[in-house]
């Protein structure tokens, strides 16, 4: 039997294209570096392989008649036209929970990266500046307060290490669970005002597009920082930019970026913050299991099994 065509719409890990070539027949990025082979090849499409960041448009998806199922290797899928695919009855997968833990980390050592200011420290060493007397004083995290905007997976595993750090927590979400002793607060706004540490963690998309806009930050305020490591859209970057130039709050850790991988030069170019790029699920360990989770969906619908792990329609 012949082998499945899948459309791959991003660069992929080696490991996980490598599974992919095993056992399928992979057209790599083909729509848009050969635009006359792919429109020869579309009518075969089966699958669409994507990651975090891919866009998988309506206008993809109208040119693939035969195209069954669309995989995600990332749990956010807000580049995929999701009410597109399910108009045509095609399923969209991702990889949630395998990847919580290390966006949890990633979102605690970037808190105390800015309010420890580590990257600056280690520039101050390796810069010679140290004998010449000592860092300025820097910002205490055990006993602050958090907010967490999106107390979902992620959310509640950050929440869950903060409390290692006896830190009190307060959310926001747009349903108040019932699950959690949290302090709930209706709007991002609300949050920042009682807050020292702001830590973005919804999905992106256009439903939180601009959620922490200048008036979030003015709520955060001179002393509170903010964190993110959900999507660079859910925050105004322009707004967020001169919230940082004009010291309305104290400082950002940033891993995500409207725009990614172009970062603004007026945003590298300020003291206070600390930049990572979008490295967040980025471990052997994660991608692994990111990749083997991807690869199974796949091949969970092409074997005529359940898939493992479907987004919500
Ligand atoms: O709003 P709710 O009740 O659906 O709660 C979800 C919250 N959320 C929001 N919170 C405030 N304003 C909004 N407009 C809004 N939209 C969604 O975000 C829920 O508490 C949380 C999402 O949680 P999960 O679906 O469990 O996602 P997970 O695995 O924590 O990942 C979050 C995102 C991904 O979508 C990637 O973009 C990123 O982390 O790496």
């Amino acid at each position: 039997m012949s082998k499945p065509d899948i459309l791959v719409v991003a660069k992929l890990w080696p490991p996980l294209m490598e599974a992919l070539q095993a056992e399928f027949t992979v057209h790599d990025r083909i729509h848009e570096s050969d635009p006359a082979a792919f429109a020869a090849i579309a009518p075969r499409i089966r699958g669409i392989q994507a990651n975090g960041e891919s866009k998988v448009p309506r206008a993809l998806i109208d040119q693939l008649p035969a195209l069954e199922v669309i995989t995600v290797f990332g749990v956010g899928y807000d580049g995929v036209d999701v009410a597109a695919a399910t108009e045509r009855g095609i399923p969209v997968t991702n990889t949630p929970d395998v990847l919580t833990d290390d966006v949890a980390d990633m979102g605690i050592t970037l808190m105390l990266s800015i309010a420890r200011r580590v990257p600056h420290a280690d520039k101050y060493v390796r810069a010679g500046l140290w004998p010449s007397g000592p860092m300025p004083l820097a910002r205490k995290v055990t006993g602050a307060r958090l907010g967490i905007v999106g107390l979902g997976r992620i959310g509640q595993a950050i929440g869950k290490r903060a409390e290692g750090f006896g830190m009190s927590i307060a959310y926001t979400t747009r349903t108040q669970r019932t699950d959690t002793t949290y302090t709930y607060y209706p709007s991002a706004t609300a949050l920042a005002a009682e807050v020292d540490f702001l830590m973005v963690i919804t999905p992106g998309g256009a439903a939180t597009r601009g959620l922490i806009n200048a008036e979030v930050l003015k709520a955060l305020g001179p002393n509170g920082f903010l964190i993110n490591v959900a999507r660079g859209t859910v925050v105004d970057q322009p707004a967020l930019i001169q919230a940082l130039q004009n010291n309305v709050i104290a400082g950002a850790a940033l891993d995500v970026f409207d725009g990614e991988p172009s970062v603004p030069e007026e945003l590298r170019v300020l003291d206070n913050v600390v930049l990572t790029p979008h490295i967040a699920s980025a471990t052997w360990q994660t991608r692994r299991a990111m990749a083997d989770l991807a690869f199974g969906n796949l091949q969970a619908h092409f074997n005529g099994k359940p898939l493992l792990t479907r987004v919500p329609v």
